[in-house]
């Protein structure tokens, strides 16, 4: 195995894998690198499921380790929502400046300590021989009151972490991937391949 072929076509989610991704001393590649352009229609119930079917989906088309990440916002006072329907939260193309200022506004009035919420992430592997594995991971926080901070992507100016005092928009790529979801899931990952296989080449 000298490649990884990450099943994404957020390119936020991209940066930040690479960057988690980067100690493996492989290759990894999104799927428009990989010369794969496809439409997956992500009908699971659970994260691990959306994985799947995008990581199944894209190994279908290529010979390599496959992985693909299925991730979301709950917030407990919306009942989890938008959870696994996070991207398509008021439509697939409608900007998170829009969305964001909605969930800021029916938590309008909500206090501190009922504005719990977490990102969730989940990552799905197809191997070459077609082993399939999943990892899971949270970052717990709170829904804020304004956007704060220009990094990341998606709901992290609204993602309050209050033990570091910031938004995840307000921290640095490399202090986001050490506590967040994304990054936990992969190292889990990361891990969870080591047992298979010796694919760390360092
Ligand atoms: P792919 O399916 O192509 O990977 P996607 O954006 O459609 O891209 P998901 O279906 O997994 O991916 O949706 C995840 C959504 O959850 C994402 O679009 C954001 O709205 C939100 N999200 C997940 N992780 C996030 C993070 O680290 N920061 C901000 N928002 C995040």
């Amino acid at each position: 195995m000298d490649r990884i072929v990450f099943a994404t076509g957020n390119q936020g989610k991209m940066r930040e894998i690479r960057e988690i991704l980067g100690d493996l001393g492989m290759e990894v590649c999104s799927m428009k690198e990989a010369g794969i352009s496809i439409d997956i229609e992500e009908n699971g119930q659970t994260y691990e499921e959306n994985a799947m079917i995008k990581a199944r989906a894209v190994a279908a088309q290529v010979q390599a380790l496959v992985l693909a990440d299925d991730s979301g916002l709950e917030v407990d006072y919306l009942g989890g929502e938008p959870g696994i329907y996070s991207a398509r939260y008021l439509g697939e193309d409608t900007s998170y400046r829009i969305k964001n200022a909605d969930l800021i506004k029916r938590l309008e009035g909500v206090p501190d300590e009922k504005r719990t919420a977490r990102f969730v992430c989940a990552i799905g592997a197809v191997l070459p021989d077609g082993r399939e594995l999943t990892t899971r991971a949270a970052i717990e926080g709170r829904i804020g009151y304004e956007e704060r901070g220009a990094g990341g992507f998606g709901y992290d100016p609204i993602f309050y972490v209050p033990e570091m005092g910031k938004s995840t928009a307000e921290l640095t790529e490399e202090e986001k991937n050490l506590v967040s979801h994304r990054g936990k899931a992969l190292r889990l990952m990361k891990e969870e391949l080591r047992k298979y296989e010796n694919i760390d080449r360092k």
